[in-house]
């Protein structure tokens, strides 16, 4: 079986008793029946997956205030996560596979401080803040989402790195035990799922990686417990819960692009001028889109934020460097 990428029909229109086999779908409800028990006090009010999670500190942030959020509910619910699944609600049913208890970043390559690291050591030493920001992700639909987290850039500083590094490479947790989609046969990717950034993109101030979402801890369908965000890049740039940091000279290879390199570049910058070529990349649905509202808008070059990243790409081809 040969699964296209990014062909998938979207599932938001089903109900989660369609998609979920009936025993789970039980237990989940029971599950839930005796969270609401535990939290009779009425101290909750909502029943966002995230209800469990914890609160943050963090310093608010001029970034994004002009835009209206997307709803914590789509931005919980409509994920792109297929360690968790390939359908858009499976990595919220799904959330429970990735196991994020005593995480360790293993940093590795061209830096002087490398080795594996508690996650709240490298957490420690950062100050926490918010920031909204758009993510485009490269099927043509956007979201609005507060993160909370830190500079990429201050993370990485932390660890050396030497004038031998011209490139980050990330990648994602690999447990096929628990994550059934990467014990499964009939899979398109070759796992883990690995992501790259030149070294300038890193260093950018808009390179953020999120710890969490709506002030809270991140939901593991959203990337717990951390996980890259790149705004002015299509969202798959966002590589989710990473277990390994490398700092290395070559360019690295990058998931989507080794799948179909012609569909999915190194640098996938938000470019409504070159299509995918399968569809147009000129306009998004900004969700939540309802049957009635499909909210389709002009899409931004490097999504609106070149002010802060054109200066990167400076005589670079980008229809050829897309
Ligand atoms: N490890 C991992 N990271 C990933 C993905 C994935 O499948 N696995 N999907 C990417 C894609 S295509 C998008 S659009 C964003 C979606 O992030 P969100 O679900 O938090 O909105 O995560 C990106 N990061
Ligand atoms: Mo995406």
């Amino acid at each position: 079986m040969i699964i296209k990428p990014h062909e998938f029909k979207s599932s938001h229109l089903l109900t989660e008793s369609d998609v979920t086999p009936e025993s789970i779908y039980n237990d989940r409800r029971k599950f839930m029946k005796q969270g609401m028990f535990a939290l009779a006090g009425g101290l909750m009010a909502s029943m966002s997956p995230s209800l469990w999670a914890k609160k943050l500190d963090y310093a608010k942030t001029a970034y994004g205030k002009q835009d209206s959020l997307t709803p914590e509910e789509a931005v919980t619910t409509y994920n792109n996560f297929y360690e968790l699944g390939t359908g858009k609600d499976d990595p919220a049913n799904n959330a429970a596979q990735l196991k994020t208890e005593g995480w360790t970043i293993e940093v590795e390559g061209h830096a002087e401080k490398t080795g594996k690291f508690d996650l709240q050591d490298i957490i420690k030493n950062q100050q926490l803040e918010e920031r909204i920001y758009r993510l485009r992700c490269v099927e043509a639909w956007s979201m609005v989402i507060p993160w909370v987290g830190f500079s990429l850039a201050d993370m990485l500083k932390q660890f050396k790195p030497t004038s031998k590094a011209k490139y980050v490479e990330f990648i994602s947790i690999h447990d096929p035990k628990n994550l059934k989609a990467q014990g499964s046969l009939f899979s398109t990717i070759d796992w883990p799922y690995r992501e790259g950034l030149r070294m300038d993109e890193a260093m950018n101030e808009l390179s953020f990686m999120a710890t969490g979402l709506y002030g809270k801890t991140l939901p593991n369908q959203n990337g717990a417990p951390i996980r890259l965000v790149v705004p002015w890049k299509y969202g798959f740039k966002s590589i989710k819960s990473i277990v390994k940091i490398r700092f290395v000279e070559e360019m690295p290879a990058t998931t989507w692009n080794d799948i179909a390199s012609n569909e999915y570049g190194f640098y996938a910058n938000v470019n409504p001028q070159v299509d995918h070529p399968r569809w147009s990349q000129a306009s998004e649905r900004r969700l939540p889109t309802s049957f009635f509202n499909i909210k389709k808008i002009p899409t931004q070059m490097f999504n609106g934020y070149g002010e802060q990243v054109a200066y990167m790409y400076k005589g670079m081809d980008l229809k050829r460097f897309y």
